[in-house]
């Protein structure tokens, strides 16, 4: 439970508390520290906001790669070594939609495929992409919400040096070689968010920023009129966790992109990128010496989750630091 004035702060144990979480994801990284989340509180009380930018038309398939690496993790039959996929997969289709010429460069392995065949005869019915991934994940067993930032399409369209590229041409297909001039999120000023989204927001007791890359998955969901503000207004602390590690990105091109832009690569640039929304922020330890940089309370941890025990931990310390946030509010408040 977030320390409130009422309770003095009591310790509980998380996974009876009622303490409900939000947490901002996109990929790989943003997926790991959503599975920590969901391990420490109570069944169904974290609900997971996705980027929905990297979802395109592949095969005449509707493919939300973000989603589905959420929703993978989060059942637990994620490719580990890969990030995204599914475990214990087959590529036959792929192989042989190669020998009927069609394109094998975006590689969906043979289960990934029946999920991916589901969504879009769904979304053909005219279901919405938010009923689309709440029944794939209650299929898949997810205890957790898996909440598409919009059911609206937002596109990220990549402005390279190479000419405009949509993102799974430049992240697959170039393998994130062409230089990254501006990001556009093709459908976001008519986007909205989804009810399921505002009210997540609404309820929570604490938003967790997870480290995904900040340009190419924050940013989507931020890019959304009223879902930004629906953040800002959300009474629970929000806490950002660094995408940026000694310099560099964990993986994927978060680092090389901010090189391109001529912006400085380290965490104070993502802090402050999102100063006007944190209460918190949680730089590696590796990192210690960007806390003077950094204009806001600052936790100093192992972000480097590469076990399903550090993902844990380091959901635990994000819990109790925002309750060290959440009282120094009320004391300011009511002691001031
Ligand atoms: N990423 C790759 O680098 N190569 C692939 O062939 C690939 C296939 C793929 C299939 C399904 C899926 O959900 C994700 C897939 N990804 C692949 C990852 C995807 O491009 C990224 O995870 C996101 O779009 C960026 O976070």
């Amino acid at each position: 439970m977030i320390v409130d004035f009422e309770h003095g702060g009591s310790e509980y144990n998380l996974t009876e508390s009622d303490l409900r979480i939000v947490a901002v994801a996109g990929g790989v990284g943003g997926a790991k520290l959503a599975l920590g989340l969901q391990e420490v509180v109570a069944p169904g009380n974290l609900s997971v906001i996705v980027n929905t930018g990297d979802d395109f038309e592949h095969w005449g398939l509707s493919i939300c790669p973000d989603l589905d690496t959420v929703t993978y993790n989060l059942a637990g039959i994620n490719n580990p070594e890969m990030g995204w996929g599914r475990a214990e997969e087959t590529f036959g289709a792929l192989t042989t939609m190669s020998q009927l010429g069609a394109e094998e460069w975006f590689r969906i392995g043979d289960r990934d495929l029946a999920l991916h065949l589901r969504r879009t005869e769904w979304l053909r019915q005219g279901v919405s992409l938010t009923e689309v991934t709440e029944r794939l994940r209650r299929s898949l067993g997810v205890p957790s919400d898996i909440l598409p930032m919009s059911d609206q399409p937002v596109r990220t369209l990549v402005h390279t040096e190479d000419g405009d590229m949509p993102f799974q041409h430049y992240f697959v297909r170039c393998r994130c070689e062409p230089a990254v001039i501006d990001l556009t999120f093709v459908g976001a000023e008519q986007a909205r968010p989804t009810h399921a989204a505002l009210a997540a927001l609404a309820e929570a007791d604490l938003i967790v920023f997870c480290p995904s890359n900040p340009y190419l998955s924050i940013d989507p969901v931020l890019s959304i009129p009223h879902l930004r503000r629906a953040i800002s207004n959300a009474k629970a602390p929000k806490v950002a966790v660094t995408p940026i590690v000694g310099g560099k990105a964990i993986k994927g091109p978060a680092a090389k992109m901010m090189r391109e832009m001529s912006v400085p690569i380290n965490p104070a640039t993502v802090a402050n990128r999102y100063q006007d929304l944190l209460t918190g922020f949680v730089l590696d330890q590796q990192d210690a010496d960007w806390r003077a940089e950094i204009d806001m309370p600052v936790l100093v941890t192992d972000t480097m989750m590469t076990s399903l025990e550090v993902k844990r931990s380091l959901a635990r310390e994000i819990i109790t630091f925002a309750e060290q946030l959440q009282a120094a509010r009320f004391s300011e408040h009511f002691f001031a």
